[in-house]
């Protein structure tokens, strides 16, 4: 039954959430100007980063010092039970070995290795859940994905912004001809529908499908999507697949907690950001306290949610040093107030 399904969810309380892929590399600073607000993952669509040009950070993704054990340790001495880590973002970039696109890990970098598989190992040696954030509409480098229409304005830098917003106008969104040589209905077909597959079929068990930002989704592309779904029985989804036919198992709160008068009994799960912004920016020192990331947990467990915490690792593969410092120090509040 759902109950069943959905027992370990309830009780977890606490996840990690990850921001990891090739906006790691400008780090959030595109011909040296830095994004004046909005998440580092975003700076493809903010700056309007033409495509060849977005591409080529990815060989300067090295993540020559990543330890997915000691990420999964990082996390599970915090006292969170599950991690939901990009394996794609809006910038349609795989973290991991996709043979329906080779705008992944093993193709497009020089570190050339599947990224999920470590951490799939890691997780299941310190039994931690692990799910798979998925990016299914937004896709601004793999052809046809949609392109949310954020217009060019002070703080993100272009020499051509009023040239690329008029281009952005006329076609809903994109802002390089490269992202339209295929349709929508053909990316779903050729890159989420099998990527999706992929990330349920050559991972083992995963424990959530986090999908994201609906824009230009269609019923029928929800439904090829959510038919994968299959392929993990066990599988708990939010409820980002598409508005308003598809809900999945649980609501999803953004940046915010819910007062009593919001909930409605479904399940939900607020996730945030240690700092600014969910992907890493060099220059975001804007860190909550521990105290105030204790709270937080502590308001949402005590109202029946789930906390999903966010870190943005570097293009190197590490933890920024200020969210290793914090999840030690949300760690000892909860050696001493947590359940085991
Ligand atoms: C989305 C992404 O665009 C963002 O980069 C990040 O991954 C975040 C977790 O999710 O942003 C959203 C999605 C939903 C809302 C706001 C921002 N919302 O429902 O208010």
């Amino acid at each position: 039954t759902n109950d069943a399904r959905m027992k370990w969810w309830r009780e977890a309380r606490f996840g990690m959430f990850i921001h990891w892929g090739v906006y790691a590399v400008p780090a959030g600073t595109y011909k040296g100007f830095p994004m004046a607000r909005g998440g580092g993952e975003w700076i493809m669509n903010r700056s309007k980063i033409p495509v060849a040009e977005y591409q080529a950070y990815a060989k300067q993704f090295n993540p020559v010092k990543y330890n997915a054990e000691d990420w999964v340790k990082m996390a599970k001495d915090a006292g969170m039970k599950y991690i939901v880590i990009t394996a794609k973002h809006h910038d349609g970039f795989a973290l991991f070995n996709s043979k329906a696109s080779k705008w992944d890990i093993t193709d497009a970098t020089p570190y050339g290795k599947d990224l999920l598989t470590p951490l799939v190992a890691a997780c299941k040696k310190h039994g931690i859940k692990l799910g798979f954030y998925y990016s299914q509409a937004q896709d601004w480098n793999n052809p046809g994905g949609s392109v949310a229409r954020k217009e060019m304005r002070e703080g993100w830098p272009n020499p051509d912004s009023a040239k690329v917003d008029a281009y952005t106008k006329a076609n809903n969104g994109h802002f390089d001809p490269a992202q339209m040589t295929q349709t929508f209905d053909q990316y779903i077909d050729n890159v989420a529908v099998p990527q999706v597959k992929e990330l349920l079929t050559n991972y083992g068990e995963v424990a959530v499908l986090w999908w994201d930002t609906p824009t230009n989704m269609t019923d029928d592309a929800a439904t090829k999507l959510q038919a994968q779904l299959k392929l993990q029985p066990n599988i708990i989804t939010n409820d980002r697949l598409k508005r308003p036919n598809f809900q999945g198992d649980y609501k999803t709160p953004e940046q915010k907690i819910p007062n009593l008068s919001e909930l409605d009994g479904r399940d939900w799960e607020t996730c945030m950001t240690m700092n600014g912004t969910w992907g890493y920016k060099s220059y975001d020192h804007n860190w909550k306290s521990v105290s105030t990331m204790v709270r937080n947990l502590v308001d949402i467990a005590s109202k029946g949610g789930n906390y999903l915490l966010n870190v943005g690792p570097t293009a190197e593969g590490e933890f920024p040093a200020e969210s290793i410092q914090s999840l030690k120090g949300i760690g000892e509040w909860m050696k001493v107030n947590g359940e085991a």
